[in-house]
This record gives structure tokens, sequence and C-alpha cells, in this order.
């Protein structure tokens, strides 16, 4: 077994949604130190990946005294209960709490999940008609989804004036499917949020290193 780390550990991979938690780190002027694993079937980083968590899937935090935290949305309040001045999540009493809840939750639990049954469909559906198929409906149900997101995103931030943990879940999930120029023609408020997060100045090295920019 490796040494504890003395800082925590996350696993995750380029482009991932372990991005979202290196940034919530970096707002919180957290320490953290990264691993880099491949999820997939048969990459020499899996072992070490189900030995953390089981279900193999990234963001997973390894604490120093060794407990383990997986889900992003949970790992992000911890993030918010060390630098609560970070304003990740807004407070009790907050005007903007109620639809923190609602949209986080409905990113984690509505759109991340059309990733988890999409991305490798085949996985899921044994013939590969069926699979194509769950892949298409999952992309479709996902824009849909993103334009539902958009009517509710108000400016500069998703919840107006404050900045949150949902705009760090909007840039980077906005890079992937259907992509950038579909959000521009499609979703523009999400657009223009995650465009305003990706100018953060200390998001830029976390983003150089997963998206190339
Ligand atoms: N509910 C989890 C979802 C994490 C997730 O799906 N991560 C992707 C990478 S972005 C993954 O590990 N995929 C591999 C898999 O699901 O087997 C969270 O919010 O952290």
């Amino acid at each position: 077994m490796p040494p504890a780390p003395a800082t925590p550990l996350l696993l995750g991979c380029p482009g991932c949604g372990s991005a979202i938690v290196e940034c919530a780190f970096a707002l919180a002027g957290l320490p953290l130190e990264v691993e880099d694993v491949d999820y997939s079937a048969g990459s020499p980083t899996r072992a070490r990946l189900l030995a953390v968590n089981p279900l193999g899937q990234v963001p997973a935090l390894v604490f120093p005294d060794g407990r383990v935290l997986t889900e992003s949305l949970a790992i992000l309040h911890g993030v918010n209960e060390l630098a609560p001045d970070a304003g990740l999540v807004p407070g009790p009493g907050e005007a903007a709490r109620e639809a923190f809840h609602r949209w986080v939750v409905f990113l984690v639990a509505s759109v991340y999940p059309t990733f988890t049954y999409g991305d490798e469909p085949g996985k899921w559906v044994a013939d590969e008609r069926g699979a194509g198929q769950l892949r298409l409906s999952t992309d479709r149900h996902r824009e849909r989804l993103w334009r539902e997101m958009d009517a509710h995103a108000m400016a500069p931030w998703f919840l107006g004036e404050r900045l949150s943990a949902i705009d760090l879940y909007l840039l980077v999930m906005t890079r992937w499917r259907p992509g950038p120029a579909w959000f521009r023609t499609n979703a523009a408020r999400l657009d223009a949020i995650a465009t305003r997060a990706g100018t953060l100045a200390p998001l830029g090295p976390i983003l150089k290193r997963h998206f190339g920019a």
C-alpha cells in the first residue's frame, strides 16, 4: 500500500469530472495532490483506482488519514466546509441557496448520469444497435436537460452576482458532449458562464493541463 499522502490526494483523469474538484480546491486556496488514473477496462492504473473506489469512478479523494470520499458534490461540500470564504455553496439564509441545491443536484443526478450510461453504452447493452441507440438517446436527453438549465441561468454567474460550485461544473461539463460549439448556439447563457469561469486566474493552470487551454 502506498504511504498516506500529506495533503488530500485526488485520483482523476485529464478532462474528467476530477477537474471540477481541482478547480474548487484552487479557488479555495487549499493544497491538493493529483494522481492521474485511467478508468478504462484493461488500463494499467485501473487496479489502483479500484483499490480506492471499487466503482471505478473519478473523482476519488483520499484524505491523509486514509479516508476516501467519492462523488464530486460531496467533495465540493467538504471543500466548502474547509474554506467557506470561497463561497462555493451559498450559506444558510442566502437567497441563492435553494436554487443552488436544485441545480447542483440536477447536474450530478440528471446530467452526469447521461454520460455514465452513454459514454460506453456497450457496458449496458449487449448488441451494437442497442448500444448505438443508448448513446443517441442519452445524448439527446442531455441536450434537453441543458436547454432547461440554460432557461434558468442568470448572469454573470449561474446564481446571479455570486460565483458558486455550479459555475465550476459548467466550466468543465460544457466541454463534454455536445461540446462548446453546441452551447454557443443552443445554451448561450451557460456558455457565457463557462467562458467567464475559464478566465478565473487560479484555474488557468488546471484548465491548461486538462483541456490544453
Ligand atoms: N456521480 C459521480 C460521477 C463520476 C463519474 O461518472 N466520473 C466519470 C469520469 S468524468 C467516470 O469515472 N467514468 C467511468 C465510469 O463511470 O465507469 C460524481 O459526481 O463524482
